[in-house]
């Protein structure tokens, strides 16, 4: 018997309460709630050390992760960067005053397309933000190779990244900076939360500096930054979170074994990637909703929502089209084909660790049956 409760593309994975409750009393008892607190100091070793990285910087959130990682390398002038991608992405560069240029994705990985990168490259051009979009690896030899000859800086926005692997090591060492996102809604989450994982201690000074509306003691200022630090509630449930994160990947892997067993069978659905990654984290179940399938994406949204399944369009509408952006040279849609495409035609279906069998089943009976063509 199939259960009707609503599902949504996420469900934050939390862990049991009560094992969370010690971590509370420590903070009410020690009053320290934010600024560098012990639990910021345990956690950020811990992760460190999760994601085998040296230098990392911790974040209320990976948008202003993202704003500061650009601050923090100095990036001004004109960037090339994917139009496929949550908003956050380009608006980290709107709010650093830089001129976004956007560049087609591959039609294969969804990730900025390194041999479309050469010709938008100007004189004004100091740096590549792309996006490991749902955690896959963008091209980084390709990137690296164009960003050594031009000079330029290369900022992953590796929000979707947590514990995705690539030749063994964490995909977030990788460029210039990453950034991750510990998002509600992403793999790992500490409710709101981001990092910015960096080369040396030297970077990490500079960004926890930045981080902290520039201070370098309590009457020193050298920079015009944010407020973007992580408090302590935050860092005490990422250090506990980091006990359950790779039961949490597993069961995401599974999941995500079973979908694909299914749409493989379905004509004219296709997993994206198709195959999958090594190392992948499963952090999105995205499918490409192609011609020959008896519905197009959107009325298989529409079906969905109709059994109160919450699938989601990411990333529909392009960054491209929104209204700051879509005046911009780079934005027209005809430079950006296997983008528009991509935003057309994908659907992210719900995957989580407590996806109940029954209710994946739900998931994959609507698909079978409007691939049957039943009403
Ligand atoms: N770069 C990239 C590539 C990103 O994808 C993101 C964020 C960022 C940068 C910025 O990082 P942060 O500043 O957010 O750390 C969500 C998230 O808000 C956003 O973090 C994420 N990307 C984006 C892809 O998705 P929405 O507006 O789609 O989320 P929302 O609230 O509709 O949530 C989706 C579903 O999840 C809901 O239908 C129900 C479920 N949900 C959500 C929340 C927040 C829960 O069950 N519990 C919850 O607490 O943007």
């Amino acid at each position: 018997m199939s259960s009707s409760r609503p599902l949504y593309v996420t469900q934050p994975a939390l862990p049991p309460l009560r094992e969370f409750m010690p971590y509370l009393e420590q903070i009410w008892d020690a009053r320290m709630l934010t600024n560098a607190g012990p639990f910021h100091a345990r956690f950020e070793a811990a992760l460190g050390e999760y994601l085998g990285v040296e230098h990392l910087a911790l974040f209320a959130n990976g948008t202003l992760a993202l704003i500061t990682a650009l601050q923090a390398l100095r990036i001004t002038g004109e960037v090339i960067t994917t139009p496929y991608s949550f908003v956050a992405t380009a608006h980290s560069l709107l709010w650093n005053g830089i001129k976004p240029v956007f560049v087609d994705v591959d039609p294969v990985t969804l990730n900025l397309d390194p041999a479309r990168i050469e010709a938008a490259i100007t004189p004004q051009t100091t740096a590549i933000l792309a996006v490991h979009v749902y955690g896959h690896p963008c091209d980084l030899d390709a990137i690296e190779r164009i960003a050594d000859t031009y000079n330029l800086k290369v900022i992953y926005d590796a929000a979707h990244a947590f514990g995705a692997r690539v030749g063994g090591r964490s995909l977030v060492d990788h460029g210039d900076l990453s950034v991750l996102s510990f998002h509600a809604t992403k793999v790992f989450n500490t409710f709101e939360g981001g990092a910015i994982i960096c080369p040396d201690a030297r970077t990490k000074q500079r960004i926890d500096r930045l981080k902290n509306f520039g201070f370098v003691d309590e009457v020193t200022v050298v920079a015009p930054g944010i407020n973007g630090k992580m408090n302590e509630f935050c860092a005490a449930l990422g250090l506990l979170q980091l006990e359950h994160v790779d039961a949490a990947l597993a069961r995401r892997a599974e999941l995500a074994r079973i979908y694909r067993a299914a749409i493989d069978e379905i004509p004219g659905l296709r997993c994206h990637p198709d195959p999958v990654p090594e190392g992948a984290n499963h952090a999105y179940f995205p499918i490409m909703v192609e011609s020959a399938y008896p519905i197009d994406r959107d009325a298989l949204y529409q079906r969905f929502k109709a059994r109160d399944i919450h699938a989601r369009r990411y990333f529909y509408p392009l960054i491209s089209a929104f209204p700051m952006y879509r005046g911009l040279p780079s934005a027209q849609p005809d430079l950006l084909p296997n983008a528009v495409r991509a935003a057309e035609q994908v659907l992210c279906l719900p995957l989580y660790p407590d996806l109940e069998a029954e209710d994946q089943a739900r998931v994959i009976a609507v698909l079978q049956e409007a691939g049957d063509g039943d009403a």
